[in-house]
């Protein structure tokens, strides 16, 4: 059976290869990849992104656990993002307390990013995966990002419904509104609601919500969670699951999709295009042109502008 069949079957080892592919940019995983798109569009991803440490990795596997515990449990992926070297003590006590509480449930699925998808962007690789997964099968997607890089965030935003976490005492609130995390949030998780400071964490970022809510048909809730004991995360999933029904209903989640669309196109297109107008630059062109830009003989524009010129 070929691979992207094993994949639509369920099958996890070649799920497993797939994405392995998938992060090393090969040929034979676009291919896949492209067989499977008819397949994809079925699963509702959840975004969780926030500062280091405030409790995401803990949070996204109480999260997966609650959910698998409902009557009719979904099919869960995680998608760990992260960026921060493996050996920081949060992101290997997050995983040593998923390998712990989530292995051998076969309705769970997780996989951390090896590396940064070097070969194919953050962005990229991390929409190729999920499109994998949702291919495979899994309703629920969950993709764990660091809120620190542009791409990180960028990557929370594309899914279909964006969880913000904060925590009391990182001074966090307020790092959080410079960051322009707030505005992406669908969902405000304010954790560790067992630390003294979560509720003052709490008032001071509803009423930033309050001050910025610009957005007509959707409250952005805020659910107080306790990652570590669960406190919270049957509310948590009821607002996720009121935020899919919202998408729904209002036509959101198809807008969603089709801006996810667009942007990938949009990076295909730029890669594809910039890598045949390279291509086509004779006696190296290009790199004369980067030189005087670098002497500063020509600005960018102008040194674009002639290589058009000189190429049409
Ligand atoms: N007190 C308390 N600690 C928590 C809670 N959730 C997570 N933590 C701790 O916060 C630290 C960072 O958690 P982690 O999930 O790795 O954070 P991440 O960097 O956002 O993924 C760990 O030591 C967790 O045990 C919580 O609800 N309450
Ligand atoms: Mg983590």
């Amino acid at each position: 059976m070929k691979l992207a069949e094993q994949v639509r079957s369920g099958e996890i080892l070649a799920l497993s290869r797939l994405l392995t592919l998938i992060e090393n940019d090969s040929p034979e995983g676009q291919e896949a990849l492209a067989e499977l798109h008819a397949s994809t569009g079925r699963a509702h991803l959840v975004g969780v992104t926030g500062a280091p440490g405030t409790g995401k990795s803990v949070l996204v596997n109480r999260l997966t656990q609650h959910l698998r515990s409902l009557e009719n449990p979904p099919r869960v992926a995680i998608v760990a993002v992260d960026p921060t070297s493996p050996f920081t003590g949060g992101a290997i006590l997050g995983d040593r307390i998923r390998m712990r509480d989530l292995s051998g449930d076969p309705g769970i699925f997780i996989r951390s990013m090896a590396n940064r998808g070097a070969l194919g962007g953050l962005a990229r690789t991390t929409s190729r995966m999920v499109d994998a997964l949702d291919a495979a099968g899994y309703s629920i997607i969950l993709i764990e990002t660091v809120g620190t890089g542009q791409a990180e965030v960028d990557i929370a935003r594309a899914a279909h419904t964006v969880l913000v976490l904060e925590a009391p005492g990182l001074g966090d609130a307020i790092q959080a509104l410079k960051a322009g995390l707030l505005e992406i949030a669908d969902i405000l998780v304010v954790n560790k609601s067992d630390l003294p400071g979560a509720k003052r964490t709490a008032r001071t970022l509803r009423a930033a919500l309050k001050a910025g809510s610009s957005e007509a048909d959707w409250n952005t809730p805020l659910v107080m969670t306790n990652a570590l004991d669960g406190e919270g995360i049957p509310e948590l999933a009821a607002a996720i699951s009121e935020h899919q029904i919202h998408l729904r209903q209002t036509g959101g989640r198809g807008e969603k999709d089709r801006a996810r669309v667009i942007g990938e196109m949009e990076r295909l297109l730029l890669y594809r295009l910039t890598d045949r107008f390279k291509a086509a630059q004779i006696d190296g062109a290009y790199e004369r042109a980067i030189e005087r830009v670098v002497d500063r003989e020509l600005s960018p524009l102008q040194a674009i502008n002639e290589l058009l010129k000189n190429s049409s």
